[in-house]
């Protein structure tokens, strides 16, 4: 996919938890959102503006390639997708999606602190923050990524201990698991891309951050 000369795009997740919020975000800064002939483009009616309908997990290779000017993701899916190359950059955080990535075991496990993971295998979908925090705690522990069903790896002996997201706490709960460490704070966040728009779509950019700051303002 390029760029479609003269207009704006902004990445918001198709469906799941963030899709009908960052709609919200984009129509209260004054976009008027049209459906498209397709599910994946979206027009906005008053403004040279698209609406990128995807998975989260591409918005923030979309926003840092330059292929959409703006994105709203979970930072855990764009801290999850730092890789060392041109990454977007995070302009605020919107109030929303909030949740925490956690490391939760099993009575079974003893849990005395990070060192009780030393050898351990963990399930996750984030292996790289995960690989990442453990590291920081100096500990070695082998990373069993999953997709999804994260919570039930202990109980089919997948593995010794799960690092995944919790809001409520209700799945951990209801799988026996106890929350033992905080491994990331995250929230949706609104992205800008390194790649400058074309010049005569600057000054629209920067009225649509500045829009959507005051939305997010508003709802303090
Ligand atoms: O299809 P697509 O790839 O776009 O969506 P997805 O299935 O990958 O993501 P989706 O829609 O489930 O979540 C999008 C974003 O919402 C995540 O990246 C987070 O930033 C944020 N978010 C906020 C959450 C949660 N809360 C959350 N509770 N994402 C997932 N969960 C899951 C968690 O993985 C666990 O399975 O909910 C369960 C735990 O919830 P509680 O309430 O029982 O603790
Ligand atoms: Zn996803």
């Amino acid at each position: 996919m390029s760029k479609v000369q003269g207009r704006l795009r902004i990445a918001v997740q198709k469906s799941g938890r963030l899709a009908e919020r960052s709609l919200d975000l984009v129509r209260d800064a004054g976009l008027r959102v049209m459906k498209g002939a397709n599910d994946l483009l979206y027009r906005v009616e008053n403004y040279p503006i698209d609406l990128l309908r995807v998975r989260d997990d591409d918005i923030p290779t979309f926003v840092a390639d330059g292929v959409c000017d703006l994105g709203v993701v979970g930072e855990n899916v764009l801290e999850e997708a730092r890789n060392g190359g041109p990454q977007a950059e995070i302009l605020m955080p919107l109030g929303f999606g909030k949740c925490t990535l956690k490391v939760a075991t099993p009575p079974s496990l003893d849990y005395a602190g990070p060192a009780s993971l030393e050898d351990r295998r963990i399930a996750t979908s984030y292996p790289r923050i995960l690989k990442r925090w453990l590291e920081s705690r100096g500990v070695s522990a082998d990373i069993v990524t999953m997709r999804g069903a994260v919570e039930v790896a202990p109980r089919l002996k997948l593995a010794h201990a799960i690092c995944d997201l919790v809001s409520t706490g209700a799945t951990l709960e209801a799988n026996g698991l106890i929350a033992q460490e905080t491994v990331f704070d995250s929230q949706a966040v609104l992205i800008r891309s390194p790649q400058a728009p074309e010049p005569e779509l600057q000054h629209l950019l920067d009225s649509i951050i500045e829009r959507m700051s005051g939305v997010v303002a508003s709802q303090g």
